[in-house]
C-alpha cells in the first residue's frame, strides 16, 4: 500500500530528528534508534542487513528514499508498547513474527483458562468459522479480556 502524504510528512519529521549529526543520512547507529521507537529490538546485524537491503550505494548508510522503503517494510511489523504483551503472547502460541497467519482457537483456549477466565462467548465473536484467529481479532480479545 502506498503511503499518504500525512504518512510520508510524518516520516521526514521523525527522519530529521534521527539524523542526529545533520548528515542528511542516517548510519547504523542512527537507524537503530528508529527500530527502538518502533518497539523492535534489533542486533547490530540485523540493523546492517537491513541497511544493505535498502542501500543502493552501498555506503552502510541510508537516505531519505530508504529510510521510507524502511519504515514501509516495518509498517506490518509495527506496534506500540502496549501491543507488546500481546505480540509475545501471539508468538507463544505459535503466530508468525510478521502479525501474518493465524493461530488455532484451541491454543487460545488454553491460555484463557491460565488466565482463569470465561470468554466462551468473546471467542465464538472473533473466530474464523474454520477454527483460527487472525492476530487484530487476537488483539481485540486480549484487550477485552484486560478489560474484564
Ligand atoms: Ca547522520
Amino acid at each position: 500500500m502506498p503511503m499518504s502524504e500525512h504518512d510520508i510528512e510524518a516520516c521526514r519529521r521523525s527522519y530529521r530528528q534521527l539524523d542526529r549529526d545533520g548528515s542528511g543520512v542516517l548510519d547504523a547507529a542512527e537507524l537503530k534508534g528508529l527500530l527502538q521507537e518502533l518497539g523492535n529490538t534489533r542486533t547490530e546485524e540485523e540493523v546492517r542487513l537491513m541497511i544493505q537491503q535498502v542501500d543502493e550505494s552501498a555506503k552502510g548508510e541510508i537516505n531519505f528514499a530508504d529510510y521510507l522503503k524502511i519504515v514501509e517494510t516495518n509498517k506490518a511489523q509495527r506496534y506500540d508498547t502496549e501491543d507488546v504483551e500481546t505480540f509475545e503472547a501471539w508468538q507463544a502460541l505459535g503466530g508468525c513474527r510478521d502479525m501474518s497467519g493465524r493461530v488455532e482457537v484451541s491454543k487460545i483456549t488454553g491460555l484463557i483458562s491460565d488466565f482463569g477466565l470465561c470468554m466462551d462467548e468473546e471467542l465464538t465473536k472473533v473466530v474464523d468459522p474454520d477454527g483460527y484467529i487472525s492476530y487484530e481479532k487476537f488483539k481485540d480479545l486480549l484487550s477485552d479480556m484486560a478489560l474484564s
